[in-house]
């Protein structure tokens, strides 16, 4: 069995770990469920106004206010929906092929945590590096992606990633090396091929289990030629079924409820922005993306160079579709973007961009606990990518 390295982020938030599984842990889960019993009032979703999936009323004024109540706690969680919109993980480069081909190497490590997806609902997540979604994973079009899965969880799992590649590299239960069990590692290897917007996710069975509980995360493969400079956001649209109906109580971009409402995402007047959008929401076969006083282009799959749809408002999503939207700030002002699924926004899956004048753009960031670092980042995705 391969010698595996400890997780990268908190043995704290572990449950159920593959490894050392004790009572020790048992028992330090317990207490945090209690300290958190103290800390804030665990309320589940049927019990918040205006929150019944099944109900036939829309959400009052009041039950949003409720639902706006209150914040996650992202440092417990650890992350934060903001950062992630910025945050890629362009892996290292640890040497090349014969053909000259950059090798560049990733650490994914599985696990269990329970995280918090709305103020005071928490959810047992199964995730990668700690997660959810897991890391944004960027490389250039033609890198040799090596990708290391150490499996620290309680149940079996893989990594199943959209784009050309040899069967035995599909990360898919049953096929070839198959699922990856508690404390036993692989390593896939292919090809970075299409350049564009796509995903990975566990392929373990049974498949929408996996994937409900947060096995998954972005996988962008830049082009060559590059894209224009643009401010990039990466935004997965995700859902939680917290009480395993088969339905989900919690919709979102990047994992928590409504976060982009309690802190609308600072843009410029006037420059180009991007959005790599997916959706990975189980159980509702049809997600969107509407964005308010704007149109834009977007581009399917991320797999072109020139829009496959110019000056739109709304796009649709199938589960596992994804691609890449771009649209300028036209005003300065609060813009709303949402699923335009109705039901899916009063859920959670809304927010705001800020769009402000140069002069006025310390201040927002600084409104939303962001800094000159986020703004950096936001910028400069593809350009570190390729190490400039
Ligand atoms: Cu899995």
């Amino acid at each position: 069995m391969t010698q595996l390295e400890k997780p990268r982020w908190s043995r704290r938030r572990f449950i159920g770990a593959g490894l050392g599984t004790t009572a020790g842990l048992v028992g330090a889960q317990l207490l945090t469920h209690a300290a958190r019993a103290q800390d804030v009032p665990p309320t589940t979703p049927h019990e918040m106004a205006g929150m019944d999936h099944d109900a036939a009323a829309p959400m009052n004024h009041a039950g949003m206010q409720e639902m706006l109540m209150g914040t996650v706690d992202h440092q417990r969680n650890g992350f934060d929906p903001m950062q992630m919109l910025v945050d890629w993980d362009y892996g290292s480069i640890t040497g090349e092929t014969e053909t000259g081909q950059p090798i560049r190497e990733y650490q994914i490590q599985a696990g269990d945590a329970e995280i918090e997806i709305a103020p005071g609902i928490f959810f047992p997540a199964w995730m990668y590096n700690g997660r959810v979604p897991g890391p944004s994973i960027r490389c250039l079009e033609g890198d040799r992606l090596r990708i290391n899965l150490a499996n620290f969880g309680s149940h079996p799992h893989t990594l199943h990633f959209h784009g050309f590649h040899p069967a035995e590299m599909d990360g898919v239960a049953g096929e070839y090396r198959g699922e990856i069990n508690p404390s036993e590692s692989f390593t896939y290897e292919f090809d970075a091929d299409p350049f564009g917007c796509h995903l990975y996710h566990c392929h373990a069975t049974p498949l929408k289990r996996h994937i409900h509980k947060g096995m998954y995360g972005a996988f962008i493969i830049d082009p060559l030629a590059g894209r224009p400079p643009a401010r990039e956001f990466m935004m997965i649209m995700n859902a939680f079924d917290t009480n395993f109906d088969g339905e989900n109580e919690i919709y979102a971009v990047n994992t928590v409820g409504h976060e982009f409402m309690r802190r609308p995402i600072p843009v410029k007047v006037g420059e180009l922005v991007r959005i790599y959008l997916i959706n990975i929401v189980e159980f509702d076969p049809i997600n969107s993306f509407h964005l308010h006083a704007h149109f834009f282009d977007y581009y399917d799959t991320g797999t072109s160079l020139q829009p496959t749809l110019r000056t739109v408002d709304t796009i649709m999503q199938a589960q596992g579709q994804r691609g890449i939207l771009e649209f300028r700030p036209r005003y300065p002002g609060r813009y709303m973007f949402h699923a335009h699924v109705s039901e899916f926004a009063e859920l959670g899956w809304m927010g705001f961009f800020n769009a402000v004048n140069d002069a006025d753009y310390s201040a927002a960031l600084a409104d939303v606990g962001l800094d000159a670092e986020w703004d950096f980042k936001s910028l400069n995705g593809s350009a570190l990518a390729r190490g400039v």
